[in-house]
Order: structure tokens, then C-alpha cells, then sequence
């Protein structure tokens, strides 16, 4: 049996750059960075694990400069000597020297799932349990910002039989103005489309607005309010038919404890990177699962890295009602992976590799590498 003793651990910046600007509601991404995490084994094995927040520090308050200086000093100690497959030891020990930081430990977590899955010849998703899918539908995210370039973008993605569901960001003009750009994007593209706000608005706006869109072809209304607003998220989960789904507020087990006590959504947004790994955001998923809450393959713009690991996750889990939206790799020029991800008939292969499914590409995490 491999041992899998942990040597060394090294921290690389990735910036890569989008095929086209994407609008969120407080940041325009046309850049992403990755902090790429490797460990590095007595077996010769090496797990690979990223950091993501998407566009910036504004989504979560973590930036890859400062989750690289955690790792290096902090975190990244903690490991030294310590099996790949010790992996509850690992995090307990992560969670003990720094409070809080999910996307930073997240990156470190799914590089000791990646690295196990290597040792013992499996893809993670054997190692949660077996997959239940070996593909996930996948939604496009249209961020252009501007109806008519919306819907021809939408098109196109239907032309290639890549996407057929949408969502459409919102929330970074006026909320009336928003608001009919969205209804009038929707009804273009004639297909039932969902929004993400990104926290952009405040109650009163929210319950103004947002049950207009009964009876439109905007559906799932993603995180209107702040992340902290339970109560004003509640009473649009009980007003409106539209689901309600919850992504900022649910970054950890306890935030989702208080979504459920609060029937604060009809949906989650799950993501490796804000619930610091695959092992929480599977305790996540468990809890709304088991509240009645509908899964939802989210998405922090992962590069193919990330998107592989997050693949491996969504596989293995009991339902996902509106599949995934793991688009990052489509939205990067480039992939960090030999192989790219494989996206066909409206949906994303899950790869059947070990570890995160995909291999590493050395030679394109030395040409993204940010040179200081
Ligand atoms: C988010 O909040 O969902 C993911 C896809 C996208 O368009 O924005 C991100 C972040
Ligand atoms: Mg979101």
C-alpha cells in the first residue's frame, strides 16, 4: 500500500484571459487568476487543487495574493509529513491554525483528493462513493451586459448544441432598467432562463420587482439580496413560484443550517471553492438535500482544473435538478489541463481519469504563471 507522505507543497498565480469581458454585479472579469496548489508525495504522486474567487476579492473577500502568502506560511506547514490519505487529520489541522479562508483551504483539500485518487489508481468520484451521472447538463452564462449581444451569444450556443439553458447576470445597472433587459433577453432567446444578482439588491427592491417576473421566461432568481438577509430571501421563497436559490449565503455547513431554519431558498449553489473543499461542500449538500432543497452544480469560474474536481463532486451526488454551470473553461483562452473538458449535446463530460479526471499540463501552468 503507497504511503503517500506529503514532501512538499508549492503555490503558483495563474492568470489567464477570458474570450470576452463577463458583467457581474460589482466586477467585470476579462482576466481570471487561479492560485494552482500542488502537493507533492514520497510516491512520486502530485495532487493539483485550485484557489478561485471569480473576478476579484469582492465575491468572497479572499485575493490570490493573499491566499498564496497563507498557504506558504500557514497552511501549507500543517501538511508537511502527513499522508494524502489523511485527509480528515489535514483539514482539522488547516481549520486550526486559520480561521475562515474556505477558498484558500479548498484548493489544498481537492489537491489531497486529487493526489489519493493517484495513489490508488481512482477518480474522485469512486472515492465519494461512485458517480450517479457521467454527464451533467451545463448552463451558459451570458455577462455581455447588453440584450441583443446576449441573445446572439445564446444563439450560438444553441447552434453548437453546447448550451440550451441560460442565465443571465444582472443587477450592475438600475434595478428597472435591469430589469427589462433581462425579461426582454428571456423572451428573445425564448428559452427559460435564470438571473444571478450577486447581492445587488436591497429588500423593498426585491419584493417590488422580482414578482413581475411570474408568468415570464425568467425563472430561478439567484442570490437578489445579501448574503446575511435570510428574512427578506424567506419571504420571496414563499411569495414567488419562481425557485429562489441561495449561493453567497451558503458558503459553509452553518450558513446553510441557517437557509434551512429560515426556509430561506428553494435551491444551492454549490461550490468547491467557498466551502473549502469537497468534503464541506458535501456536508452542505447532504443538509439541503435532506431540507428539501434543490442542488445546483455552481460555479466560481473554474479553470479546467477546478471544473474536472467540481465534475468529479456533482457526479457523485444523489440529484441535481438544473445540472451545472461549470463554464469557466469555456470562457478562458486556454485550458491547464493536456486534455480539454469535454462539452456536447448540452451538457459536460464528467472525466474517467484518476484523481480529478484530467492531467495537468506543466507546460501551460509555466506560460500562465504570473512572472513578478
Ligand atoms: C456566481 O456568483 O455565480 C459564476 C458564474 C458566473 O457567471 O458568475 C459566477 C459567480
Ligand atoms: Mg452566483
Amino acid at each position: 500500500m503507497p504511503t503517500g507522505l506529503i514532501q512538499s507543497v508549492s503555490t503558483l498565480i495563474v492568470d489567464m484571459p477570458f474570450v470576452r469581458a463577463h458583467k457581474l454585479s460589482r466586477a467585470v472579469v476579462t482576466h481570471q487568476s487561479y492560485l494552482v496548489v500542488q502537493v507533492w508525495t514520497s510516491d512520486g504522486v502530485v495532487g493539483t487543487g485550485e484557489a478561485v474567487v471569480p473576478g476579484g476579492p469582492w465575491w468572497g473577500g479572499e485575493a490570490v495574493e493573499s491566499m498564496k502568502a497563507l498557504v506558504d506560511r500557514y497552511l501549507a506547514p500543517q501538511l508537511i509529513g502527513l499522508s494524502v490519505l489523511d485527509r480528515n487529520a489535514a483539514i482539522a489541522r488547516l481549520d486550526r491554525v486559520a480561521f475562515g479562508n474556505p477558498v484558500a483551504k479548498s484548493a489544498l483539500e481537492v489537491a489531497l483528493w486529487d493526489a489519493a485518487g493517484r495513489l490508488l489508481g481512482v477518480p474522485i468520484s469512486t472515492l465519494l462513493g461512485g458517480r450517479v451521472r457521467d454527464e451533467i447538463p451545463c448552463l451558459w452564462a451570458l455577462g455581455i451586459g447588453e440584450r441583443d449581444a446576449d441573445v446572439a451569444e445564446a444563439q450560438e450556443k444553441l447552434e453548437v448544441r453546447q448550451h440550451n439553458m441560460f442565465k443571465i447576470k444582472v443587477g450592475f445597472a438600475p434595478p428597472a432598467e435591469d430589469f427589462k433587459r433581462v425579461i426582454a433577453t428571456a423572451e428573445a432567446i425564448g428559452h427559460p432562463c435564470s438571473i444571478d444578482y450577486n447581492e445587488a439588491l436591497d429588500a423593498s427592491t426585491a419584493l417590488q420587482y422580482l414578482p413581475r417576473l411570474d408568468g415570464t421566461l425568467v425563472e430561478i432568481i439567484e442570490q437578489p439580496v445579501a448574503r446575511a438577509n435570510h428574512a427578506a430571501m424567506a419571504a420571496m421563497a414563499q411569495r414567488l413560484d419562481n425557485p429562489i436559490m441561495v449561493d453567497e449565503g451558503a458558503c459553509s455547513v452553518a450558513d446553510m443550517g441557517e437557509v434551512v431554519r429560515h426556509r430561506a431558498a428553494d435551491a444551492v449553489s454549490l461550490k468547491l471553492s467557498k466551502s473549502g473543499g469537497i468534503a464541506k461542500a458535501q456536508a452542505i449538500a447532504t443538509l439541503a438535500h435532506s431540507a428539501g432543497i434543490a442542488l445546483y452544480g455552481g460555479t466560481a469560474l473554474d479553470s479546467s482544473i477546478g471544473a474536472a474536481a467540481s465534475l468529479q463532486f456533482f457526479a457523485s451526488l444523489p440529484a441535481l435538478r438544473w445540472g451545472c454551470e461549470l463554464i469557466g473553461p469555456l470562457l478562458l483562452t486556454d485550458y491547464l489541463t493536456t486534455e480539454p473538458l469535454v462539452y456536447a449535446d448540452f451538457g459536460v463530460r464528467v472525466p474517467t481519469g484518476p484523481g480529478i479526471g484530467l492531467e495537468i499540463d506543466p507546460d501551460k501552468l509555466k506560460h500562465y504563471t504570473r512572472k513578478d
